[in-house]
């Protein structure tokens, strides 16, 4: 790409070209024109080429963003930097019918707080599971720092499947943090609070507040986490903030930042300073360096209490069994960051100007020789910060995070006072690089960066104003994600890129060929569950089940009809629909939506979604597909008729609007026979190829198999009728035949046209 830039730009610097005046950017048909016309220097047109991905190209690498106060997950590409999903997580969101099919309905009430639903999550921290430390790229998890939940999505749909509630917290905002081999999330607290569900006055914060971090179990061949194998750490009630897991050297250890270790509790109204005054007031807060594979152990021997069902090791247990270390950092961090190497763990504090490297190796040197500076209130042993530190550098004003580069020993941190990243050498302490940013950085995210085996090459600054970047679109602006090449020795910005959902705070990203995204699932798949829905409906065996005050659809979806396509029911009843999209051929999603009660689906190939809701008005109530399927997506509906309750039908069959003769079924006969040799050219195509070793096209193969089924059977219902001189029903079944043919012709093509750009072979 960078070779080829070069490139084109001596190219265009070599070319003398007569520019005329009037000539646009749009006809300009040279790269000088063409950067003449917009003003462009040669640095713009090298980012540019560095982060242009051609037509029909695809990214290096994706991007897991957390979507802020959105509660989702916003997906994108790197470099081109193009978004390309957003998750559905804590937030209902129609488009994947997130919130509206008793599916993901059940997903969210998993996420019930008092037994309340709760329709808003604030995601901050995004990991990928990992495998010795390294993304496998199955699982992503997010935490929800108002509720304080974290969810589970699986990778191979994009879909969230789990959702589980902190059971002790009030807060959080140390979520989620993998171990090594994702043996645990780890979700901390924020704001303390009793970890019963009791009230506690304020007036007893320091005795009966606490905070705490949880080790949630995750179970990777399930995909799930599993809360009865999870347990937590009772942990003072210091705001605990961000978390990192220990590596290589410093594995079986987390390690959890804090503010607010003043324990200062405000209140404006009583007269009280506000927390910000109270809460940094001291030079230091504390690192808590905690060995969760013996607190595992502890747990697993019969050594923690249950608080709400959820086991707790006491701060106690914990420091009596030396577990437990506290270790100053400097005031209000935000973020320790373990180097891939699992020997450093960098702190920085957001009301300094430095980083703060800690050797993993004098902690532990330390602590086996007991060898601490006192105890904190609660009897927690506190390690010297001189026995602990590696080194000190200064970096600028307000220091955040910061994120590994593949190159040994360089870091960058994000610096938000300043709006800047500093590029810095943690071995020497010596800083190399510093590059403004637009503005007020807050995470920063290098590719893998926080694996043992950070790739570099981009970094993307996650900042907490745009102000000016961008058109303006009112007083609430997008956040600007900037893209910054660190491939060479100084940062070179690439772009700026609008998202404009949420706040988000951290990203992840993966290399792309580490994700192996299904394009459809096995026929009559709950996708939530994984697994084959009981309500799944095969072609042809769709069935309406009627009960006092109740019906059950179980119907299927294809281009382009659904079936049923007109449904009866009475005033009150409940009505459950279940629709399976009988499609295989990739992105042939249907959506399924009707008047007036939130129903609403999203079917993807092979999906099985249920919408549940009571008819309690009388009326009529049309329904449709909502995503442009086919040529004939538009005539892809329904009515649903709620009748009065003790309604007699009267009227004795339908009038149709048009008379067919003989001539019209001759006709439309006609056609379907030309059509039919088309359809035969295409067959022979296609299985004069080696077809079967291109899924995407066997999957095409197998839908058009099915319509052409169906042809065969509208062929047949139209050859009885006109048998019988019934040329109006002959003429309609006519009809439906050639609607299976254009169907079967349009995934034939769709196949040809595959295998011709997919170099295809012939096999005879
Ligand atoms: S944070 S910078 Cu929650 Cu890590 Cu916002
Ligand atoms: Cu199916 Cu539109």
């Amino acid at each position: 790409m960078f070779k080829s830039a070069k490139r084109a730009l001596s190219l265009a610097a070599g070319v003398a070209i007569g520019l005329s005046a009037a000539s646009s950017a749009w006809s300009a048909s040279s790269l000088e024109q063409v950067m003449k016309e917009r003003g462009l220097t040669q640095k713009d047109v090298l980012a540019a080429a560095k982060t242009y991905v051609p037509t029909g190209g695809r990214d290096e690498y994706l991007v897991f963003s957390s979507g802020g106060q959105s509660g989702q997950v916003i997906v994108y590409g790197i470099p081109s930097m193009r978004i390309l999903k957003y998750i559905a997580v804590f937030t209902p969101e129609p488009w994947q019918g997130y919130g509206f099919d008793e599916e993901s309905k059940a997903v969210l009430a998993q996420g019930r707080i008092n037994g309340k639903d709760i329709k808003f999550g604030d995601t901050h921290h995004p990991a990928l599971s990992e495998t010795k430390g390294d993304y496998n790229g199955k699982y992503l998890f997010i935490n929800d720092k108002n509720n304080p939940r974290i969810a589970v999505i699986d990778l191979h749909d994009f879909e969230t499947k789990q959702i589980v509630v902190n059971p002790i917290m009030k807060s959080e905002h140390g979520g989620a943090f993998v171990t090594p081999n994702t043996e645990y999330i780890i979700e901390a607290s924020q704001y303390a609070g009793p970890l019963t569900d009791e009230f506690v006055p304020l007036e007893d914060f320091n005795d009966k507040y606490r905070g705490a971090v949880t080790y949630w179990k995750f179970d990777m061949k399930e995909g799930r986490i599993k809360p009865e194998q999870s347990f937590s750490i009772e942990l003072p009630p210091y705001s605990q903030d961000l978390s990192d897991a220990g590596k290589g050297p410093s594995y079986g250890w987390s390690f959890t930042n804090s503010f607010c270790s003043e324990r200062y509790v405000g209140g404006i109204e009583r007269g009280r300073p506000p927390f910000e005054a109270g809460c940094s007031s001291k030079d230091t807060d504390f690192l808590h360096v905690i060995n969760w594979k013996k607190a595992a152990e502890l747990v697993k021997a019969g050594k923690a209490k249950t608080i709400n069902g959820h086991k707790v090791l006491s701060i106690k247990t914990a420091v009596d069994n030396g577990i437990l270390y506290l270790v100053p950092e400097p005031k209000s961090p935000h973020g320790v960051d373990v180097s891939p190497d699992g020997k450093f763990m960098i702190v920085s504090g957001k009301l300094d100007s430095h980083t703060w490297v800690y050797s993993f190796d004098k902690i532990m040197k330390a602590a086996k020789a007991k060898k601490f500076e006192g105890k904190d209130p609660y009897g927690i042993p506190i390690i010297a910060m001189k026995d602990a530190l590696h080194t000190q550098v200064n970096v600028g004003l307000g220091p955040l995070h910061t994120q590994y580069d593949s190159k040994k020993c360089i870091v960058y941190t994000s610096i938000y006072v300043d709006s800047m990243v500093t590029k810095w050498n943690y071995c020497t302490g010596k800083v190399l690089d510093q590059m403004p940013i637009h503005y007020n950085i807050g995470h920063l995210m290098a590719m893998e960066g926080d694996t043992v085996s950070p790739d570099g090459k981009y970094l993307v600054a996650l900042n907490k104003l745009a102000i000016d970047r961008f058109n303006p679109v009112g007083p609430l602006h997008p956040q600007n994600h900037q893209l910054i090449d660190i491939s060479g020795d100084k940062m070179q910005l690439l772009y700026d890129m609008p998202l404009p959902l949420g706040e988000p705070h951290y990203a992840v990203a993966i290399k792309a060929d580490k994700l192996k995204p299904a394009i459809r699932y096995r026929s009559g798949w709950n996708s939530r569950e994984d697994k084959r829905s009981p309500y799944k409906a095969r072609a042809g065996r769709e069935k309406i089940v009627r009960s006092p005050g109740k019906v059950e659809v179980f119907g299927t979806l294809i281009r382009s009809h659904i079936n049923p396509e007109i449904l009866e029911v009475t005033e009150g009843d409940e009505v459950i629909i279940h629709l399976t999209n009988l499609e295989r051929a990739q992105d042939e999603t249907h959506g399924f939506a009707m008047r007036g009660g939130n129903v609403n689906l999203s079917v993807e190939p092979g999906k099985t979604a249920t919408a549940r809701f009571i008819a309690d008005k009388a009326g009529v109530y049309p329904y449709y597909c909502t995503e442009f399927c086919s040529a004939l997506h538009l005539e892809m509906q329904g009515y649903m008729l709620v009748q009065p309750k003790g309604y007699k039908a009267k009227a004795s069959g339908m009038k149709e609007g048009v008379k067919y003769t003989e001539a019209d079924y001759k006709k439309q006969v006609k056609t379907n026979l030309d059509t039919q040799a088309v359809i035969d050219s295409v067959v022979a195509f296609i299985t004069s190829h080696n077809y079967k070793d291109f899924p995407t096209v066997v999957a095409l193969v197998e839908d058009a198999t099915d319509q052409l089924g169906f042809a065969a059977e509208a062929k047949k219902k139209s050859e009885a009728a006109a048998a019988r001189k019934d040329w109006q029903n002959a003429m309609l079944w006519a009809n439906q035949w050639w609607q299976y043919q254009v169907k079967t012709a349009d995934m034939g093509l769709r196949a040809k046209t595959y295998l011709e750009q997919n170099g295809a072979k012939k096999i005879k």
